[in-house]
């Protein structure tokens, strides 16, 4: 997957989805849904027409930042640390793969992660 900030922009370097979506089948058509917050594909066994089944997978922001299982305060610091800047890993809005920018939209995003995720407050990390 790769993204870009609009049709004018470079792209950025790719990142591989994982085993999950980049699985040994033969995987195509791949296709966004008009809200952009669902991925279409075909997958099946390369041969076998009768076997190809078309799937659909949410899109969904990954907020936690420090990678620890928890997005908390410590999340928070880093997209102000990234604020203004087109980091890619606190990129998470207005859709879910960014656009280009870290700004408002994408602190609402993890704000309302963090708002119907709401952590222990004895198990909050801080910087
Ligand atoms: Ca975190
Ligand atoms: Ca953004």
């Amino acid at each position: 997957m790769a993204r870009r900030a609009n049709l004018s922009a470079p792209w950025q370097t790719p990142v591989n989805l994982g085993p999950v979506i980049n699985a040994v089948t033969n995987d195509f058509l791949p296709r966004m849904s008009p809200d952009g917050f669902t991925f279409h594909f075909m997958s099946g066994v390369s041969g076998d027409w009768s076997s190809y089944d078309n799937w659909a997978v949410p899109i969904i922001p990954v907020c936690d930042f420090t990678g620890e299982g928890a997005v908390d305060i410590a999340d928070v610091f880093i997209m102000l640390e990234h604020w203004y800047t087109d980091d890619p890993l606190c990129d998470i809005g207005p859709m879910p793969w960014g656009d280009g920018f870290v700004d408002a939209q994408d602190l609402i995003v993890l704000a309302e992660h963090i708002a119907s995720n709401p952590v222990d407050v004895n198990d909050v990390n801080t910087p």
